[in-house]
């Protein structure tokens, strides 16, 4: 037994690298097999057009929610060794492709600002590819700490350039 409470938290998943598709659902395999977590839900997969360098093919972003024991810090360990095991490699372009990207988008109701994580995530509250895969498995009031409600933030962007994979 761990001395930590479970916790819910919410995982971005994003790929543009090396068959998008297969990287994503893979990843959320993995999610499951983490230590003293579980995975509770998933989103649909969706196919997004890039945030950030226009020159790069499109993504495929889903979101994931898990109940974990973890601290938050080992839990962005955990998502960085999953990262490394999809190839990811750290360099080049900021915002450029990857075969693997996990973000700790929300950890609890926790606000946490260290040198290596930020919690929210700090994008997300403007980016559609996460806001519309995170509604489909968080409830409209979930409160986002610091940017307010899913559901009031969801208003503000448009579903421009993301596409449900049915
Ligand atoms: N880090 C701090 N907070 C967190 C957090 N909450 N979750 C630190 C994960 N990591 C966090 O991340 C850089 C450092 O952020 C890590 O070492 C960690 O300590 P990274 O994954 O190496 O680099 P990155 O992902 O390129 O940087 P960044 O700024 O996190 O980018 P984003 O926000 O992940 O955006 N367009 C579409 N359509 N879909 C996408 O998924 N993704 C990005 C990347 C850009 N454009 C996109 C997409
Ligand atoms: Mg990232």
């Amino acid at each position: 037994m761990s001395e930590f409470e479970r916790v819910t938290a919410y995982v971005g998943l994003g790929s543009n690298l090396e068959e998008p598709l297969s990287q994503v659902k893979e990843a959320e395999t993995e999610l499951a097999y983490l230590p003293d977590t579980d995975l509770t839900a998933v989103s649909s997969l969706y196919w997004t057009r890039p945030v950030g360098p226009a020159d790069q093919p499109d993504f495929i972003n889903a979101v994931a929610k898990i109940s974990t024991q973890l601290p938050a810090e080992k839990l962005l360990d955990e998502l960085q060794l999953l990262e490394q095991r999809h190839g990811r490699i750290r360099e080049g372009v900021r915002w450029g492709p990857r075969t693997l990207d996990l973000d700790l988008l929300l950890y609890g109701d926790m606000t946490i600002d260290s040198p290596r994580l930020k919690v929210p995530h700090p994008y997300l509250s403007g980016r559609a590819f996460v806001l519309y895969p995170l509604s489909e498995i968080a409830a409209d009031d979930l409160m986002i700490p610091g940017a307010g409600m899913l559901g009031d933030l969801l208003k503000e962007v448009s579903d421009d350039g993301i596409e449900r994979i049915d």
